[in-house]
């Protein structure tokens, strides 16, 4: 037998993680498995551009780091949209130091990513303790942690024994960690969420290493839940369409495995 495949409403009622609920709530409400990677360099082109596809997606990603005129301005903005359009708010730094780093990493400096991010993610690398260090900050903010158990780009090195000690150390953090970056369906918990970056309406690869599967190849076949696109969007030369296209594509894709 098949592992049973959930919709998005009857899956956010076993999730006891406030996160998980709320993001497969919206992925119900809005038909929408799809995650914007927002990876503009100035505040205004990223308000712009949020604020046109947020009706389309369940999720904003950011690399806050990469604006070159960060201020407070802009993630105030960031999250009125992101009340407005319904969707989360999820910065990729992906943490990866010690427990009392990242502690300092996520809950201070000058982005203060625990007071916007909705998610965040870490790579199992240094132990327990970055998951650990993470929690003490966002858990009482009602923050999520994703662990990076696998990567889209050529010649990774999270594979195999890598990527099973990443799940199991998802299974002991429950409370904290609500899924994956993963390019694969790791786990049949349907509380644990998967999201993959390195997705294109045609299969293919970038010169720096990125490869690209599609919607259905990410949804129907290989199970995952969320697909995340950068340039397949905002450098289209219409986003709102391609936005579009990518909803239809990667809900379309859900419906296919539902219906299997
Ligand atoms: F963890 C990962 C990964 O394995 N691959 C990725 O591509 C994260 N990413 C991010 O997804 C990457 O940093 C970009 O922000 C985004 C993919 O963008 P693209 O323009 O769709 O290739």
């Amino acid at each position: 037998l098949k592992p049973k495949v959930y919709d998005y409403e009857e899956r956010a009622k076993l999730c006891t993680n406030s996160v998980t609920r709320r993001l497969l709530e919206i992925m119900g409400e809005k038909r929408s498995n799809l995650a914007l990677s927002a990876d503009v360099t100035t505040s205004q082109e990223l308000l712009q551009l949020v604020d046109k596809v947020g009706p389309h997606v369940c999720i904003v990603k950011t690399h806050i780091d990469i604006l070159e005129d960060f201020t407070q301005e802009t993630v105030t903005k960031l999250s009125q949209l992101a009340a407005r359009h319904n969707f989360l708010i999820f910065e990729d730094r992906k943490f990866a130091d010690i427990g009392n780093t990242v502690l300092h990493q996520f809950g201070g400096g000058m982005y203060n990513i625990s007071s916007w991010a909705h998610i965040i993610n870490a790579h199992g690398v240094p132990g327990p303790g970055v998951v650990h260090g993470l929690r003490e900050v966002g858990a009482s903010k009602g923050c999520g942690c994703l662990l990076i158990a696998e990567m889209s780009s050529a010649g990774n090195l999270a594979t195999g024994d890598y990527t099973t000690a990443t799940v199991s150390m998802a299974e002991a953090n429950k409370d904290f960690v609500i899924g994956f970056i993963s390019v694969n369906n790791l786990t049949s918990d349907p509380t644990f969420i998967h999201m993959t970056p390195g997705v294109q309406l045609t299969a293919g690869q970038d010169s720096l290493g990125q490869q690209y599967l599609t919607p259905s190849e990410v949804i129907t076949n290989r199970g995952s839940d969320i697909i995340i696109v950068g340039r397949g969007i905002y450098e289209a030369k219409d986003p709102v369409e391609a936005a579009k296209q990518f909803q239809l594509a990667g809900y379309d894709a859900f419906v296919a495995r539902l219906t299997e």
